[in-house]
């Protein structure tokens, strides 16, 4: 747990404050960079796509999909490469598979992506690698099969546990401790609680998402701490918003009227930001937390160091920065086609004169797939000590 000693001591370099500012000023403006919402391949806009490389993201109209191509594009322009946004508006399988068919046809030169699901994309992954098309996934996993390497942002592990013990002491009403030792915290506390078993909900996105998937087996396993044993109940109630506001907020309702759960974590933006607006303006005594966009969230979080944590939902959340995932994984795709990097475990490649970027063996624990996986950075939690400083930045 010592990582978030050091994180919350370092923060985040000046140059990614700096790319993450211009990142949110310009997050919906991407048409004008050569991106688009995926309306374009199918005629708004002509521009040949020949040797560019695409950034598919799970759907559009996600700020976190857009600060990841934030991060991609300005890498790309930097190496003189053209970067293209594309993504479904639907945040399914058979939308990304039908856009990338057209980018196929198209002829870019990689595609890195998202993906809304483990199965279903065999086919079409064939048909871009035979074409000599790069695959990198990023974010949420492609099929190893046809990857060269997954970029991940943080160790699935790690966020799960995490997520359950900022959810435990949220629930205990304890601030996130300054040391970041919430691990020792939730220890402390649930050695003396008598109280009632305390129940964690997820608002998820699809039910199928590889990612998210993967962050709630993390979750499990934690709760089989014997920490946690007969204090926090074993079993998470689960609903599925499919990263889509009004499905999320339809969820987050059920989750209010029902009434079972202590604390709801989110394990994305879109579905922590539906969460927050509906225990925001029901009253609910749910609290919220999960992995979220300050920017997004600061109607629902404290902003003052002096503030109550707890006169909010959501005391605290967490996240990573997201400008740089993006850049890595340009960095990774530019490696791949000079062919100085291969994916293959002991393989790797650097962004600047510094920091190497090796590939390992992913263990993601229901997507430990025999693939590899680039890790991009580490979880950073969002709190009233520093909420200020951070929602104008991401
Ligand atoms: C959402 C997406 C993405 C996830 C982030 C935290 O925007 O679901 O997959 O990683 O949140």
């Amino acid at each position: 747990m010592k990582k978030f000693k050091k994180l919350l001591a370092l923060g985040l370099s000046i140059s990614m404050i700096v790319s993450a500012m211009a990142g949110c000023s310009t997050t919906n403006q991407q048409a004008t960079g050569g991106a688009d919402s995926g309306k374009a391949s199918t005629g708004a806009n002509s521009d040949s796509l020949e040797g560019a490389h695409v950034f598919m993201f799970k759907s559009t109209g996600n700020t976190f999909g857009d600060l990841m191509f934030e991060g991609f594009e300005e890498y790309m322009k930097s190496n003189n490469q053209k970067a293209v946004y594309k993504s479904p508006a639907e945040t399914t399988v058979a939308a990304q598979v039908q856009l990338l068919d057209e980018l196929i046809t198209q002829k870019v030169a990689s595609i890195t992506i998202s993906t809304n699901g483990d199965a279903g994309y065999d086919e079409v992954f064939k048909k871009a690698k035979d074409a000599g098309i790069v695959i990198t996934s990023i974010d949420s996993a492609a099929s190893p099969d046809y990857r060269t390497t997954h970029v991940n942002q943080a160790d699935p592990n790690d966020i799960g546990a995490y997520l359950v013990q900022a959810a435990v002491l949220i629930t205990l009403g304890i601030d996130y401790p300054e040391d970041g030792d919430m691990k020792a915290a939730v220890t402390t506390a649930l050695s003396s609680y008598s109280g009632d078993e305390i129940v964690l909900g997820v608002l998820s996105a699809s039910i199928d998402t590889p990612v998210q998937n993967s962050w709630i087996a993390a979750m499990e396993v934690e709760l089989k701490d014997s920490v946690y044993a007969g204090k926090v109940s074993p079993t998470i109630d689960k609903k599925y918003g499919n990263d889509d506001l009004t499905e999320s907020t339809t969820q987050a309702q059920a989750f209010v009227a029902e009434n079972k759960v202590d604390c709801i974590i989110s394990p994305t933006t879109v579905g922590i930001a539906a969460a927050g607006q509906t225990l925001k303006s029901s009253n609910s005594k749910i609290k919220l937390t999960g992995l979220g966009l300050p920017s997004e969230m600061q109607s629902f979080m404290p902003s003052a160091a002096s503030d109550d944590a707890f006169a909010s939902v959501c005391p605290y959340m967490m996240l990573w920065d997201v400008i740089h995932l993006g850049a890595v994984s340009a960095a990774s795709t530019l490696a791949t086609i000079d062919g100085s990097f291969d994916g293959a475990v002991g393989s790797s490649f650097q962004m600047d004169a510094f920091r190497e970027y090796p590939a390992t063996t992913y263990e993601a624990y229901d997507n430990g797939d025999g693939g590899t996986a680039v890790l991009a950075g580490t979880p950073y939690v969002f709190y009233k000590g520093n909420m200020a400083d951070w929602v104008k930045k991401l």
